[in-house]
């Protein structure tokens, strides 16, 4: 299986892939980790994007087409698939990674996209932002990261809808509620693949 969980900032992607990577054995990669990863060890990379995640800007594609590449190549081997938590964000990181798929032979099984309301997505991130100090998780840059979401990521639905691989899933209520949603989803893709 690769799945794509999509959303809004907020949305609770980086937390149902938390629970899905480890039921169903998938590679969780997560595009926001690994450039937070870069900017913590300080490397040139980190560097380069530090500025754009602060200011609730995306990170330009070409940099982030090149990192995860790499590390989709790596991803053969002992999981049973891969899931994919804050990427594609834009059309051209969705052909990227279809174009990259096809070589190998494999396709993105489905986009699962976690519908949460505004008002709830501001709360949780201010939340966050109270609880761990995240550097882009204040109310101005909050209100940047949606309206860039609305602008650059929002198209990404309409890709994998005119080629059927789109699900919604409602990602308001609790943590649990939604997990057993999307497995419920993911059971049946995984029956249609036995
Ligand atoms: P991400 O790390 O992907 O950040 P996010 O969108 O805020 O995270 P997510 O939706 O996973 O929220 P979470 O589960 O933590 O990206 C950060 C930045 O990196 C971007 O703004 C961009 O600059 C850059 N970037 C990343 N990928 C990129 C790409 N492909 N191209 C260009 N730039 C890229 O949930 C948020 C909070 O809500 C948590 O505190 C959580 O505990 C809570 N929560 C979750 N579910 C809940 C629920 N059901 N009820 C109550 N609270 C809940």
């Amino acid at each position: 299986m690769i799945v794509i969980i999509f959303g809004p900032p907020g949305s609770g992607k980086g937390t149902q892939c938390s629970l899905l990577a480890q039921k169903y054995n998938l590679k969780h990669i997560s595009t926001g980790d690994l450039l937070r990863k870069e900017i913590r060890e300080e490397t040139e990379f980190g560097r380069k994007v530090k500025l754009f995640m602060a200011e609730g800007l995306l990170v330009p594609d070409e940099l982030i087409i090149g990192m995860l590449m790499n590390d989709l190549d790596l991803a053969d081997g002992h999981y049973g698939g891969i899931l994919l938590d804050g990427f594609p964000r834009t059309i051209a990181q969705a052909d990227a990674l279809e174009k990259n798929l096809e070589r190998r032979n494999k396709k993105t099984s489905v986009l699962i996209d976690l519908r949460v309301d505004n008002e709830e997505l501001v709360n949780r991130l201010l939340l966050r932002g109270y609880e761990m100090g995240r550097m882009d998780d204040d109310l101005e840059t909050i209100k940047k990261r949606l309206m860039v979401y609305g602008e650059k990521t929002f198209p990404v639905k309409e890709y994998y809808k005119n080629i059927d691989r789109y699900l919604p899933v409602d990602g308001n209520g609790e943590v649990e509620d939604i997990f057993k949603l999307i497995c419920l989803e993911l059971d049946k893709i995984q029956k249609l693949n036995t």
